[in-house]
């Protein structure tokens, strides 16, 4: 596509996946305006600053906004294509709170000229495209969904599915599902994807594409629950459960995943709840594995209290805090919440909260006052007791027998000498 042909694209939410895709477009020569509601992170974006940590996209950003081909600002602009890609929380009793996406729909509503494609990235539950029409149209009764005419507009749901820390490399190679509400709008969405994305461009309806990505991560909710249920049976038989695991792994046809303390991030821990709420009867499976993983963070709780309240004032080493290793982000970690409980339960311990990939305490726990972020060494000298949450490159290979005379609850295997199954 020469310059001129190139598509405008907004792109209305620069968080973890908004902004690296809107890198991205407009690193391949797409016009694109990026949309959020934080003044803070317009600004950020427009020096090529990036409001968080995620590796490759400092440089693509910083690539894009001196070209000229990004911009960020708060007001949704005319474009040719939408993408929208704010956050889909769970409000009360996991119901999906879809607000954020109908304010977006009604925000593009009042650009639209008619001929342009609006296309939800956001995980979603079930109808959620269906339900972005229908917001456009009732602001506009002057457009249609019917294809082919000149006021008609285009809706999709295209599902991002990178992994964080990974999310530049993922953009660029990953399959991407693409679900069309009407007439050719998988076939347009399709082609604005190709700009940058090399991966196969897999296309279906809406509802389909909807509905695949949350039966990915599903998918992996309910296997690591596999692995957290019996974890919790391998203790109660006296059985070590990770070479339970390593052992049953050597059949060709079974690949366990690994237990820990509870399933974290924004992803795999929200989206099953979304197909537990299109679907409540149905989905005993699915709920299940969900409470199974919810459950984990008390059941370590319940081995670690008992035994710090055998000193008078014990040292607790937590390691680790964030919602699994090598990264920074604490989002829904399950590691934040047993240490946060776990000075709530022993106010007279010295909690050690080890996390070498931030600065500062977060704020939940430095209000406890006894809890501190400590420096792995000194945490290891001290500790009565050491609870490691996080399998933090550092702590695996450290030795904890030359460590610690304490107690070690390792809730991740990650000090056992035989390797573990890919997770
Ligand atoms: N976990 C375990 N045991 C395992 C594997 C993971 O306890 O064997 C835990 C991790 O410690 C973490 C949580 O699960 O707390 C989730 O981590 P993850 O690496 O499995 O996944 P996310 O949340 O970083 O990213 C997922 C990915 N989905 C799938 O792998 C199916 C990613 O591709 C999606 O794009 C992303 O969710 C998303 O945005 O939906």
């Amino acid at each position: 596509m020469s310059p001129l042909q190139m598509p405008s694209v907004a792109v209305i939410g620069l968080g973890y996946i908004g902004l690296p895709t809107a890198a991205v477009l407009a690193s391949a020569g797409a016009k694109v305006v990026g949309v959020d509601v934080k003044q803070s992170t317009v600004d950020a974006v427009n020096a090529g600053e990036l409001p968080f940590v995620e590796p490759d996209l400092g440089t693509v950003l910083a690539g894009a906004v001196s070209m000229g081909t990004l911009v960020a600002t708060t007001v949704v602009p005319r474009s040719d294509a939408y993408i929208i890609a704010v956050p889909t929380p769970f409000g009360e009793s996991h119901v999906p709170d879809l607000s954020h996406v109908t304010t977006a729909a009604r925000d593009i509503a009042a650009r639209l000229e008619g001929g342009e494609l609006v296309i939800l990235e956001s995980t979603s539950p079930p109808g959620a495209t269906e339900l972005v029409a229908r917001t456009v149209l009732d602001e506009r009764a002057d457009l249609t969904d019917e294809p082919g005419r000149p006021n008609s507009v285009y809706f999709a749901h295209c599902p991002e599915r990178v992994l964080p820390g990974r999310i530049i490399i993922e953009l660029r190679t990953n399959d991407r599902i693409i679900g069309s509400l009407n007439g050719d709008a998988g076939e347009r969405a399709r082609d604005l994807y190709q700009l940058f994305c090399e991966g196969e461009m897999l296309l279906t309806d809406a509802r389909t594409a909807e509905l695949a990505k949350l039966t990915e991560n599903a998918y992996r909710d309910v296997n690591i629950a596999f692995a957290n249920e019996l974890s919790v049976i391998a203790d109660q038989l006296d059985v070590d459960v990770w070479e339970l695991i390593e052992l049953s792994n050597h059949h060709p046809r079974v690949n366990i995943l690994q237990p820990g303390p509870g399933v974290g991030g924004h992803c795999i821990a929200v989206d099953p709840w979304f197909i537990v709420s299109a679907a409540p009867e149905s989905s005993r499976m699915i709920r299940s594995a969900r409470e199974i993983n919810d459950a984990k963070p008390q059941y370590v709780l319940d081995k670690v209290v008992p035994r710090a309240r055998r000193y008078k004032e014990p040292r607790i080493a937590v390691l680790g805090l964030a919602f699994k290793p090598d990264i920074d982000d604490l989002r829904e970690s399950p590691a934040m919440l047993i240490a946060d409980r776990l000075a709530g339960l022993v106010p007279e311990g010295d909690i050690m909260a080890v996390e070498p990939h931030i600065e500062e305490l977060p704020h939940v726990l430095a209000a406890h006052g006894n809890v501190r972020l400590t420096h792995f060494e000194d945490a290891m000298r001290a500790a009565d007791i050491v609870l490691l949450l996080v399998d933090h490159t550092i702590f695996k290979n450290a030795d904890p027998s030359t460590l610690t005379e304490g107690v070690i609850v390792d809730t991740r295997g990650a000090w056992r000498a035989v390797p573990a199954a890919t997770p």
